[in-house]
């Protein structure tokens, strides 16, 4: 039997309905704590009903899989898990700007700026974000400062101009342009598979991953940060607005190149297959520990939303 036959084998036999059922509702107790109603009583809701408006919780989880799956205690890697979903929030309330994608609905519900205003919903963005990194750095306990600095120094990157904002400006700039698979891989590997590689790093920089672990892992964040886009792209043609929780046919309209466009739709689902059955397999020498994050991998081009 080879080793990827192996895998598929553990993954198929590993629960993550019940790994989801208990890891979901603590990441929301975590996260309803870690933004606490105040004064000014406007930016703490705007913050609070994006943050706290659902989603399927992916980063937190990723986070804290990968801090077990190097034999770390995934409760130290908690405050990590929350930033990461701060940051997350704060992208997609600035992505749902009239200046950016302008989306009327996200998690099912208005978007922030919909509710709360333009301004006010650039504000609440703003503010998660640097309450983020506040967070991080004050809430970890009983972790080195060597180690909360260097997870600290890995988000940063993931969030500036060689991340998510880069990703970004060239997705911006290539709107209603033919561009090159490369470009688009640029854009998405930016722009989501940045935040995904370091819910994984991060996580088990925290939890005392070796260098080697930490190469591994950022090699299987990377395949599964690109697949999870790839399946976005194909679940914006395939999905209803009401499984989506947004509207859906939003690329086509804004004349977005996706991969679907590019090389069809059942070539990207065989793309993004592949790029998951690699990234289990580079994790086979992790053992049973990495179960959670295999079957991770699974869920995203599972998922149909
Ligand atoms: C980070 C400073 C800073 C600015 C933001 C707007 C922007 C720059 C970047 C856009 C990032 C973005 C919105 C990428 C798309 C990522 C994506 C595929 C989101 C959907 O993720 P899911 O499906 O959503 O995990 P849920 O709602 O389940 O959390």
């Amino acid at each position: 039997m080879t080793s990827t036959q192996d895998l598929t084998a553990t993954t198929t036999a590993f629960d993550l309905k019940a790994y989801l059922a208990d890891r979901q509702p603590k990441v929301e107790a975590a996260l309803d704590a870690s933004v606490r109603p105040a004064y000014p009583d406007t930016i703490y809701d705007a913050m609070r009903y994006s943050l706290l408006a659902g989603g399927k919780r992916l980063r937190p989880i990723l986070c804290l899989a990968s801090c077990e799956a190097i034999g770390g205690n995934p409760d130290l890697a908690m405050p990590m898990a929350c930033a990461l979903e701060m940051i997350h929030t704060m992208s997609l309330i600035h992505d749902d700007l009239p200046a950016m994608d302008n989306d009327d609905y996200r998690r099912g519900k208005l978007t922030n700026h919909k509710v709360y205003g333009e301004d006010i919903a650039i504000l609440a963005g703003d503010g998660l974000l640097a309450y983020a990194f506040e967070y991080i750095a004050v809430q970890t306990k009983d972790v080195s400062a060597d180690r909360v600095l260097k997870s600290i120094a890995h988000l940063a990157r993931a969030v500036g101009a060689d991340g998510l904002v880069g990703g970004q400006v060239v997705d911006l700039e290539s709107e209603g342009k033919d561009i090159t698979v490369e470009t688009l891989t640029y854009i998405h590997n930016h722009k989501t598979g940045a935040l995904f590689k370091s819910s994984v790093v991060c996580g088990a920089i925290l939890g005392g991953a070796t260098a080697a672990e930490i190469e591994k892992l950022d090699k299987f964040a990377h395949n599964i940060g690109l697949a999870f886009q790839i399946i976005d792209d194909i679940l914006d043609i395939t999905a209803t607005q009401a499984e989506l929780g947004k509207t859906a046919g939003k690329d086509l309209e804004a004349q977005k190149a996706t991969y679907p466009k590019l090389w069809g739709l059942e070539e990207s689902k065989l793309q993004a297959d592949r790029l998951v059955a690699e990234a289990k397999t580079i994790l086979a020498e992790f053992g049973d520990r990495a179960r959670p994050l295999q079957a991770l991998a699974d869920f995203i081009t599972d998922r149909k939303n």
